[in-house]
């Protein structure tokens, strides 16, 4: 508690200080005018991900970051902006390259900043003159080899000295930092703070492997409030509504005319064929479920799966009666949006169903599950998932939602 509190008078020091590398103009303020070099008023934290994780893990370490500037700003440390880590690369997105996608294509960015003192990298770049982009100090975590040394899980972190950054910056190949230092972490996101303080001058500080630190605390109304305020683009909305409308027969946010299922495959089937069902596995268990569910006849099915294991569960659906529905993007929705706005569309589609079962231990079923939580839909229909075809299976962890 002293140390945190010395760090937050450091930094309320640190902030009053002018920053004279002046590289930013500020359109919003006026204070451009007449071509003087005058500073972008904010700092900047920049973060990037382990490269090979997923979208909805991604969207979960956004939100620990999130969290830790919104709660800052609520003591009133009120000089720090979180720019959004462009789109980029993502291993799971295959059906071609695109550009560092902004952020702005998947969420609806208002609703970002209402909750946490966030920007878009274009934004930044707006503002820069030069043409190179200088982090001061990019901090490179790492894990510590033994997490539980004596038998405990304390928080800490060590800087282990300069290092090398071979990742990408998201892309961009005019961002470069001045200093990059390597550092032993683990524990709670707010520890990041301490590693701020370090360099009270710093303007620009970037994380990378931002999914090391940890949220302060999961599950609560702060975790609520920030994953509210991560809405949809408009646009994706749209699209999931007229499609739901179309072929699930529903115009309201709790539909009750159809059966959603997120059924993923890829790794998972490759890699954890313990955990997951077969094909003819997974026909049995929906059936099983639309035996409990009287009055609705439709399923729709949100999946990574080839177009073969589609065709197969289809058909097995088809044969025990059932009206089966994917949604098949058209090509100008797929060079829209790519990759990942299709999965949103199944996300929403889903979120929207009567009843849900989900993939275990899947994040994308995770945001699922939170999107319907916030809908409002019982948590008896909403926290349910596929087993294996043979062996135990683990009940869903029930995550409700704190007003
Ligand atoms: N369109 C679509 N894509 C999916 C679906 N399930 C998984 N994916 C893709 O596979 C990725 C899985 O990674 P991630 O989001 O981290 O979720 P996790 O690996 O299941 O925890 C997603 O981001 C999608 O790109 C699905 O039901 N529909
Ligand atoms: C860096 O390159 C990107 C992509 O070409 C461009 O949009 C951006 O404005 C550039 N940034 C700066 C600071 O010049
Ligand atoms: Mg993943």
């Amino acid at each position: 508690m002293l140390i945190l509190s010395v760090i937050v008078t450091n930094l309320v020091i640190a902030a009053a200080e002018q920053d004279t590398s002046a590289q930013y103009c500020d359109k919003a303020t006026k204070s451009c005018g007449n071509g003087d070099e005058v500073s972008y008023d904010k700092k900047l934290i920049f973060y990037d991900v382990n490269p090979p994780e997923g979208f909805n893990l991604r969207r979960d370490v956004y939100m620990r970051f999130a969290i830790m500037l919104a709660e800052a700003q609520k003591q009133g440390k009120d000089n720090w902006e979180l720019v959004l880590p462009p789109w980029y690369n993502l291993y799971h997105w295959r059906s071609g390259r695109r550009d560092p996608t902004p952020w702005n294509k998947y969420f609806d960015i208002k609703s970002l900043k209402s909750y946490s003192p966030v920007v878009e990298m274009y934004e930044i770049f707006s503002k820069t003159k030069k043409k190179q982009l200088e982090i001061d100090v990019l901090y490179m975590l790492e894990n510590y080899e033994d997490p539980f040394e004596n038998g405990v899980f304390n928080d800490k972190w060590e800087v282990q000295g300069s290092c090398e950054y071979e990742g990408l910056y998201w892309g961009y190949n005019n961002i470069t930092a001045k200093e990059v230092l390597c550092v032993k972490f683990q524990g709670k996101i707010s520890k990041l703070w301490e590693l701020i303080a370090l360099h009270p001058h710093a303007t620009k500080i970037m994380f990378t492997h931002g999914e090391i630190p940890l949220h302060d605390t999961y599950g609560t109304k702060s975790y609520w409030d920030c994953r509210k305020s991560m809405k949809f683009n408009k646009n994706l909305v749209r699209i999931a509504k007229d499609y739901i409308e179309q072929y699930l027969n529903c115009k309201t946010n709790k539909c009750a005319t159809y059966l959603s299922v997120h059924w993923r495959r890829q790794d998972f089937a490759r890699s954890r064929g313990n955990q997951v069902p077969s094909i003819a596995g997974t026909a049995k268990q929906i059936r099983k479920t639309m035996k409990k569910l009287p009055n609705i006849n439709k399923v729709f099915i949100a999946t990574d799966a080839s177009m073969s294991e589609i065709n197969k569960l289809e058909k097995a659906l088809n044969e025990y009666g059932y009206e089966t529905h994917f949604f098949l993007p058209s090509p100008s929705i797929i060079e829209e949006y790519g990759d990942g706005g299709i999965a949103i569309i199944d996300q929403i589609i889903s979120s929207h169903a009567a009843h849900f079962i989900g993939t275990h231990e899947s994040t994308f079923t995770y945001r699922i599950q939170e999107e319907r939580e916030i809908l409002g839909f019982d948590s008896s229909t909403t926290f349910n998932r596929l087993c294996p075809d043979t062996g135990h299976c683990e009940r869903s962890t029930k995550w409700l939602i704190v007003n």
